[in-house]
């Protein structure tokens, strides 16, 4: 990252970046050069910005400690320019589509008054999240554990703005269109429209929602409207949200085809070329946890029992087991389960442990999902795009 793109950046907000700081210690004698990381407005200053055009930053795992992920730590992934202005009052959402009975606007306003709300706490995880592990590697924005997060999303249901406008018998699928403006400037360029099919979009939990935690939607997570799927790949939760259209056809926006949110229909070796036509679109997530407490990188005194804690997520299926490791997975304890407060929510989940004698350790965690389907110890099933790598998570702790 250069400091003279960040110049020349259209939002100001990250104008300064990431800058470079020159230290030196003890009359010049000693220089050295450290990265230092601009926070971004309305965000947790430990969020790590992995990208900064598009802005794109993701949460260390200690954040993520809290049941309901607070609104300044959830992740976020902007595939454009978010819109630089947003008038409320004049935000309007627009049904239509093929295999809509009519075209209808609604004012934000209207959305509120007409239909009942309904707040859901839902899992919100990037198709790429883990995609830094995959060897060869995969391109893109090079997530390690962080593009996950499940906050209380409050909206109306998209089920029931969908019926009051009618939907046609042969509807197959919806697609979304947000406001965000595309990186090339070209105002007419769709930077990302994807959907889901017409079931999932029918889901009581299918949301087009305007908070997030009780309060107005962050501006970078898509004020003032969006959609949110839990469980589902999050691209297909179109932010700053202008536009839905029911298809009679699985929605062919931009990034719903090629290799975009795909993955091999069928598994391939790693670093193979796969035709456009072997890739199939990414429904729900799999099964995967996070250890949130303690921090990697803690240290303990011998003897000494802590208490480890995480969360566990399984797309549209439930969690019903997590177990923990302290010995590279030759053992394994189960953890405490909490129950999800709603479908499609993220589970909290506690062990204690004791490291009997000092040195390095590692807490693994592995989640099983409802049907049985753990998650694999290495990086699984390699794929051109880098996604849905469900890996145990790992953390560092020594005993002193
Ligand atoms: N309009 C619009 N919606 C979007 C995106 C985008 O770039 N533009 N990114 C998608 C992707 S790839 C992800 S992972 C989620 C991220 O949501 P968040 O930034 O609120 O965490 O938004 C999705 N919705
Ligand atoms: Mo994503």
């Amino acid at each position: 990252m250069k400091g003279k793109k960040m110049a020349g950046s259209r939002r100001g907000f990250l104008k300064s970046g990431i800058a470079l700081l020159l230290g030196s210690a003890w009359g010049g004698k000693f220089v050295f050069a450290k990265k230092v990381q601009i926070p971004i407005p309305g965000k947790h200053p430990e969020l790590v910005i992995l990208n900064d055009r598009p802005l794109n930053a993701e949460t260390p795992a200690h954040l993520l400690d809290e049941k309901i992920t607070p609104a300044d730590v959830l992740f976020v992934r902007n595939n454009g320019f978010p819109p630089e202005k947003v008038d409320i009052a004049s935000w309007t959402l627009t049904i239509g589509g093929e295999s809509a009975r009519q075209e209808k606007t609604y004012t934000l306003a209207e959305l509120k008054e007409k239909f009942s709300h309904h707040s859901y706490q839902l899992t919100l995880e990037c198709g790429g999240n883990g995609r830094a592990e995959f060897n060869p590697a995969a391109k893109g924005n090079q997530w390690t554990t962080g593009a996950v997060g499940a906050p209380l999303w409050t909206g109306v249901r998209l089920k029931d703005v969908l019926e009051d406008v009618g939907i046609k018998a042969d509807a197959v699928y919806i697609g979304y269109y947000g406001s965000d403006s595309h990186l090339s400037g070209d105002p007419d360029k769709v930077v990302i429209s994807r959907g889901v099919p017409i079931a999932k979009a029918m889901e009581e939990e299918s949301l087009i929602a305007w908070a997030m935690n009780g309060e107005a939607l962050p501006r970078l997570n898509g004020y003032p409207l969006r959609l949110v799927f839990g469980g589902w790949p999050a691209s297909t939760s179109g932010k700053w949200l202008t536009k839905i259209v029911v298809r009679n056809k699985v929605h062919d926006g931009p990034k719903m085809e090629g290799d975009a949110y795909r993955v091999p229909c069928n598994p391939v070796a790693p670093g193979s070329k796969v035709a456009d036509e072997d890739m199939c679109i990414i429904e729900s997530m799999p099964v995967k946890s996070l250890i949130t407490y303690p921090k990697t990188g803690g240290i303990l005194k011998a003897g000494q029992e802590v208490e480890i804690r995480g969360k566990a997520w399984a797309g549209d299926l439930s969690v019903k087991a997590v177990h923990i490791s302290v010995d590279f997975g030759a053992n394994w304890q189960a953890a405490q389960l909490s129950p999800a407060s709603n479908r499609l929510a993220w589970q909290g989940w506690k062990s204690r442990i004791r490291l009997p004698q000092q040195g390095y350790y590692e807490v693994w965690a592995r989640a099983t999902d409802s049907e049985g389907n753990m998650q694999p110890m290495v990086v699984p099933g390699w794929n051109p795009k880098g996604y849905l790598n469900n890996a145990c998570h790992r953390i560092a702790l020594k005993v002193s």
